[in-house]
Formats: C-alpha cells, sequence, structure tokens
C-alpha cells in the first residue's frame, strides 16, 4: 500500500505539472481526489489494515491527498495568472495615439442674437414670457385695437384655423395675456415664432420670429421709450450708434414711431448697406394705446404703458451682415459654421 500510495502522488505530481489548462487540472483532481479517485479509494481500505498499519498508513494516505490538492492549488493560481497578463497585453492602451476630433455644437445665429437680447434686456430689469403660436383673434388683434376690418386683419397675411383661431401674427397676444394676468408694473419681453402667409425670398418667410417689449407702469413718458431703446442700440451694435425717431403708425400704439440707427457699415456717411442714406431702420415702437391697456382692465389714467417690436431675423442679419433670409432656414453647415 506504501508503495501504492508512493507512486500515486509521483503520478499526480507529475500529471500536475505538464497540465497547462484549468479543465486538465480539474480531471486531475477527479481521477484522484474525486468520490471514486485513486486516494479516496485507498483511503476506503483502512480498515481492511491492522491496528499498527492503519495509522501509518493513514497518515501518509493524508499526506499525499494534501499534497496533490496543493500542487492542483498553486498550479491553478499559476495558470490564472498567466491568463490575466495575457488579457491585460491584449487590452493595453496605446497611450501616443491621437484621440478622436469631437465635433462642438454651436448656437444659430438667431440664438446668438436673442441671446443677446434677453441678456441686455435683462440687465435693465426685464422679464421674458412666452406663449402659445396658436392664438385666440381676440388676443392677436381684437385687444390690441384692431377690430375686424382694420387691413392687418386681412386673411391674404393671416393663417386662419377656425373663424377665432389663427396662428398668431405678432407676439403681442402674449403681452395681453400679462396684461390680463400679472400685477403691475410690467416689464417683459416676448420673444418667438410668428406667422404670415408671405411667399419665400430674400426677405420674407411664412414663419418668422419676433421679439417685443412691453412696459406697463405709472410716470412713464415717451423719453423712457426713448433712452431704453437707444441704450438697447448701443450695447447691441456699439456706443456711437445714433438713433432718430420718425412718426408712424400702429393701432396699439399711440403716438406711434419707427426707429432707425446709424448704419453700422459707414457709421451713417451712406454706403450700399444702407443704400445711401446712413441710417437703417430696426423696429416699431409707441406709447400703449389707452384703449388697449382698458382692454387688458388697467386704468389708464392711472397708468402709462410703451411697447417695441422688432423682427429677429432682421437683428441678426444687421448683426452678422446676412443679405439673404433663406441662409437662416436652410442649416447648411458651411454657413453655420462661422458663427
Ligand atoms: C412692428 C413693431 C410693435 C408693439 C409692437 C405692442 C403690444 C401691446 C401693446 C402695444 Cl400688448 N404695442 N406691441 C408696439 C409697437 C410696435 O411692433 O413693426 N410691428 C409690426
Amino acid at each position: 500500500m506504501k508503495e501504492q500510495l508512493e507512486s500515486i502522488r509521483a503520478n499526480a505530481l507529475a500529471e500536475i505539472s505538464a497540465a497547462d489548462n484549468l479543465s486538465a487540472l480539474e480531471e486531475i483532481r477527479v481521477k484522484y481526489s474525486g468520490k471514486k479517485g485513486e486516494v479516496t479509494a485507498i483511503l476506503k481500505q483502512m480498515g481492511k489494515l491492522s491496528a499498527e498499519e492503519r495509522p501509518v498508513m493513514g497518515a501518509l494516505a493524508n499526506e499525499v491527498r494534501s499534497d496533490i490538492e496543493q500542487a492542483l492549488e498553486s498550479k491553478t493560481a499559476r495558470i490564472n495568472r498567466r491568463m490575466l497578463e495575457k488579457q491585460l497585453a491584449e487590452e493595453e492602451i496605446d497611450i501616443t495615439l491621437p484621440g478622436k476630433e469631437l465635433e462642438m455644437g454651436k448656437r444659430h445665429p438667431l440664438q446668438l442674437v436673442l441671446d443677446e437680447f434677453k441678456e441686455i434686456f435683462l440687465g435693465m430689469g426685464f422679464e421674458v414670457v412666452e406663449g402659445p403660436e396658436v392664438e385666440y383673434d381676440k388676443y392677436n388683434f381684437e385687444m390690441l385695437n384692431m377690430p375686424k376690418s382694420h387691413p392687418s386683419r386681412d386673411t391674404q397675411d393671416t393663417f386662419y384655423i377656425t373663424e377665432n383661431v389663427l396662428l398668431r401674427t405678432q407676439t403681442s397676444p402674449m403681452e395681453v395675456r400679462t396684461m390680463l394676468s400679472q400685477d403691475l408694473p410690467i416689464r417683459v419681453i416676448v420673444p418667438g415664432r410668428v406667422y404670415r402667409a408671405d411667399e419665400i425670398d430674400a426677405t420674407h418667410s411664412p414663419l418668422f420670429h419676433q421679439i417685443e417689449g412691453l412696459v406697463v407702469q405709472e410716470g412713464l413718458t415717451m423719453a423712457d421709450l426713448k433712452g431704453t431703446l437707444e441704450a438697447f442700440v448701443k450695447k447691441m451694435f456699439g456706443e456711437q450708434t445714433k438713433v432718430r425717431f420718425r412718426p408712424h403708425h400702429f393701432a396699439y400704439t399711440e403716438p406711434s414711431a419707427e426707429m432707425d440707427m446709424t448704419c453700422f457699415k459707414c457709421g451713417g456717411k451712406g454706403c450700399s448697406m444702407c443704400k445711401g442714406e446712413g441710417w437703417i431702420e430696426i423696429l416699431g415702437c409707441g406709447v400703449t394705446n389707452p384703449v388697449v391697456l382698458e382692454n387688458c382692465g388697467i386704468d389708464s389714467t392711472k397708468y402709462q404703458g410703451f411697447a417695441f417690436g422688432m423682427g429677429l431675423e432682421r437683428l441678426a442679419m444687421m448683426k452678422y451682415n446676412i443679405d439673404d433670409l433663406r441662409l437662416l432656414y436652410e442649416n447648411d453647415m458651411r454657413f453655420l459654421s462661422q458663427f
């Protein structure tokens, strides 16, 4: 039995030393120490031995079994380490390789101008409000002192959805909503999409963007309107910019005016940009018509308002010297990547 155990040990250790993968090692373990393994078979025969031999052989059998288990364990560890090293070598990262270039998104020129506009007016204490593009005739026209017969209500200009519902032609309906719901004083700017049934060309589009502003408080005068708008233009186009006001007519303001600014290209001398005029029209404005204030439940003997409105596209075209409105909608990367 002693020789048998010695030869089991020698064979097992030789096989373990030759094995080069985990499943081979598992087979060896089963062959020697498994339920039907060779060492296990010997241990089962211990009962047949004499009382003197039994402890000696028992000790030897245990020694053989533990030698085999230790050898299996250390070989398993070696194989595992080798596999890990191989995996690490395969996954090695070459930190000298150049990185992939990430394309950064950019803000659209209309967004750039809007952001700058908001920044300027937030700095003067205005709030930004936005509202629905599908509006009631009542808010888009009626409350703004444009009765059913008014030419700007002509169906040629306005997209009607039903008799009383339309796509807003300006953002003023949101100012009406603000006057109806908000406490005084009111200082808001209202940017947003507006719609007109226009043919597309270099200066027209059925969808464009407008920014309007409205102030309602006690003791307002035309001087507040002029000062606010002049401050805005100087911030947006530079301190050297001058403005002038020409009388105009809007149903919702009285008096009304259009504001021009000195041409940002020639500084007022006259050039192709301003068609030799030296001045460029930038916005429409006026003192809020008392009729509009009263329509919105505001006491026009106590409170005054001023309002203004302009096209965002026009502002962007002037600021960035863009000569065709359509460039702002086509999303051509060659155009957009310039901003
Ligand atoms: C333009 C210029 C303007 C207003 C918009 C306004 C709004 C309310 C009351 C009074 Cl709620 N006015 N907005 C005022 C003057 C001009 O837009 O060129 N529009 C066609």
